[in-house]
């Protein structure tokens, strides 16, 4: 269960700093620094975060900082530009930013929901497992530095790019429509990757051949799409559902 009980962020006068507890005890400052406001929340349980929900106020851009492990937590941003960081590992999360161009900044993120919502949001985490993240129109990024486990993205509409920096398994990747660009570092397994269906070029990356495991499918490809496999590259045709390189060597998927 996330946090049932929401603190309301109060947004001071210029130049002042608002103290607020959460009814779980959590401290929380909040100042203005010209149009953003700043809110950083304590721990409550020794080094932990446990059992906090925040809410922005209604407009204006913000940038609030988790700083610690959490656990049970919950967000919700506004239309605006909304920051979310966590400075420790964040366990049992729902974030929803909203509208705007958001930026979310977290260590390994267990059993998280994630919703950036439209706008050109950004996304850099460590390590994913059982996690949700949503994103829709606008121009996203996920840079996501660890491994990823049973982990389900979708970037929605607009030129996307997904970074992945560790092993991927067990995992459904949802492209969308525009033109997306994804990138594996390592290892992918048992993951669905499906590049929308559209008529934009969409590029999709392994480090090597190898890197490609088992149970690892792309659907949703249409002409023209890339696929890069250590340096070399094979176009999708439709006509032999297949990528092909300038070689002639093919790769099919499902
Ligand atoms: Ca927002
Ligand atoms: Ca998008």
């Amino acid at each position: 269960m996330a946090s049932s009980d929401t603190l309301s962020i109060f947004v001071p006068d210029p130049g002042t700093t608002v103290t607020q507890t959460t009814s779980s005890g959590a401290r929380v400052l909040t100042s203005q620094t010209g149009d953003v406001t700043n809110s950083r929340v304590f721990p409550n349980k020794g080094r932990n975060i446990d059992d906090v929900g925040i809410r922005e106020s209604a407009s204006g851009d913000t940038r609030t900082t988790f700083s610690g492990a959490s656990k049970d937590t919950s967000y919700l941003g506004n239309a605006d530009d909304n920051t979310v960081v966590f400075t420790g590992n964040a366990r049992n999360t729902t974030i929803s930013t909203g509208g705007g161009d958001d930026t979310l900044i977290a260590t390994d993120i267990n059993r998280g929901t994630i919703s950036l919502g439209s706008g050109d949001n950004s996304a850099i985490t460590g390590g994913l497992k059982n996690t949700t993240f949503t994103a829709g129109s606008g121009a996203d990024s996920f840079t996501i530095t660890g491994r990823a486990d049973s982990v389900r993205i979708s970037a929605g509409t607009g030129d996307d790019t997904l970074i992945f920096g560790g092993r991927v398994s067990d995992s459904t990747v949802l492209l969308g429509q525009g033109a997306d660009v994804l990138d594996f570092s390592a290892r992918v397994q048992n993951t669905w990757i499906d590049l929308g269906n559209d008529a934009n070029v969409d590029q999709v990356s392994f480090f090597s051949k190898g890197d490609i495991g088992s149970g690892t499918q792309i659907f949703g490809a249409g002409d023209g799409d890339l696929l890069i496999i250590g340096g070399e590259e094979y176009t999708f045709d439709t006509s032999q559902t297949a990528f092909i390189s300038t070689q002639g060597d093919s790769i099919t998927f499902g």
